[in-house]
């Protein structure tokens, strides 16, 4: 029995989603926030050896930050609690890098604090970046650092609330001392499974997501939820294989496109007139949200403490775009039969994307499949394409047709095609 079942590829969809998992893919699309002192000093990364008198942003208002993320469709926020220099936007006692350093609200300030009662009031979800590499902490590079970084988590799990995502970098770079560390990642990964349950762990090699593989904001064409999990570890440079996941993944450890709306990942005022363009951002969403992946688009407050103008205009007028391209779907009879499922149209209809949604609740099926319509009577092929995942988006070439039909050519077992909707995108 077992044999038969491996031939005929089970195995592969075996690997489920958590619940945790299953809540996190409906986040779907929201905001990094990079933040710290290299939003003062203009350089991309900083060293750790900056002076925490430079971190001084007078009109921060998180209140702000949410708002701006809400009204652009965004879920939740993601902020470097803690980056590669070692400063703590929270006052930790774990360290001498920290926001109590800054003249910022008189050395009693908390960005943590301040944006999780904003996420709180505008109902996002809040996340936390804590880079393990520490380029500040004295005890980097010593056992004694896992300690601190333990600290530092509990710290952050226990005192802002409930946490969606904690974001692990992979980069492990050396501290002050000239020394790296050798992380401790079981024990970190065990203190946020005890301190924050239904929080999902994101890094190189998940265990809940994993990074895409590039930093552009795309998952591949063909996008696996599932990954041979066991081979991989923070900073393992297979990324082709993290850009496409693995058919005969053992786990399920879906994707998520990290992506900065500007050049860097902090904020600089050179970059003021260097925002991606709504078209850039529409290209992203389909190459990531439209091929089954999240989009964790960074937008970095400015020097005020405050997003930019130019940032919170660019975020409204890409949320009109993503809406008004699925403003118009079209009513069509839906009826499946065995792989192929037909949408009638009740006589003729024009339309140029189609939306498909997979049940991966019940494991990720669909490994190939074919969009075609019925025009004056002929069949024709508008598309083919690979995976389905939770949701793809595939825009077509404009085509009025009497009938449309979604034929699933492989697949592992009966797929489970949950939506197929057809729109008719703005001209
Ligand atoms: C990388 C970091 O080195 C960058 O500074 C940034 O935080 C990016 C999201 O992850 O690994």
């Amino acid at each position: 029995m077992l044999t038969s079942l491996l031939a005929l590829g089970f195995m592969a969809a075996d690997a489920r989603p958590t619940a945790r998992q299953l809540a996190w893919h409906a986040s779907e699309y929201y905001a990094f926030v990079h933040f710290g002192p290299t939003t003062f000093t203009g350089e991309e990364g900083g060293h750790g050896t900056e002076d925490p008198r430079v971190f001084n942003p007078s009109k921060l208002d998180c209140r702000q930050w949410a708002r701006t993320f809400r009204a652009a469709g965004m879920s939740g926020v993601i902020v470097t609690a803690k980056h590669h220099d070692g400063y703590c936007l929270w006052p930790s006692t774990l360290s001498n890098h920290t926001v109590a350093k800054s003249p910022w609200r008189n050395g009693k300030g908390d960005v943590l604090r301040e944006l999780s009662e904003a996420c709180r009031a505008e109902g996002l979800k809040m996340g936390v970046y804590l880079s393990p590499w520490d380029r500040n902490h004295p005890t980097y590079g010593t056992p004694a650092y896992n300690d601190t970084f333990v600290g530092m988590l509990k710290e952050v799990l226990t005192g802002y609330g409930p946490i969606f995502e904690v974001w692990f970098d992979g980069a492990n770079g050396e501290g002050p001392n000239g020394k790296r560390q050798v992380y401790d990642w079981p024990r970190f990964v065990q203190t946020v499974r005890d301190l924050q349950p239904n929080a999902v762990i994101f890094s190189d090699a998940g265990p809940d997501i994993r990074w895409v593989g590039n930093e552009d904001g795309f998952a591949g064409e063909t996008n696996w939820g599932t990954l041979r999990r066991d081979e991989f570890a923070p900073g393992t440079p297979r990324y082709k294989e993290l850009t496409e996941g693995h058919a005969d993944g053992t786990h399920w450890v879906p994707a998520e496109c990290d992506v900065s709306i500007r050049p860097g990942w902090f904020w600089r005022a050179t970059e003021d007139d260097k925002v991606k363009s709504v078209d850039r951002l529409m290209e992203i969403w389909y190459g990531s949200v439209g091929r089954g992946a999240s989009l964790l688009l960074n937008v970095p407050p400015n020097s005020d403490g405050l997003i930019s103008q130019v940032d919170v205009d660019r975020l409204m007028a890409f949320r009109q775009a993503r809406e008004a391209d699925l403003a118009h779907p079209l009513a069509a009879k839906r009826t499946t039969q065995g792989t192929t499922t037909r949408l009638d149209l009740d006589g003729t209809q024009e339309f140029d994307l189609i939306e498909l949604r997979e049940d991966v609740a019940r494991g990720q099926r669909v490994r190939a499949f074919e969009v075609n319509a019925l025009v004056d009577g002929q069949w024709q092929t508008l598309t083919t394409g690979t995976t389905i995942n939770v949701r793809r988006l595939l825009k077509l070439p404009r085509t009025r047709a009497q009938a449309v039909e979604l034929k699933i050519t492989k697949s592992f077992g009966l797929p489970q095609v949950t939506t197929a909707t057809l729109y008719r995108r703005p001209s």
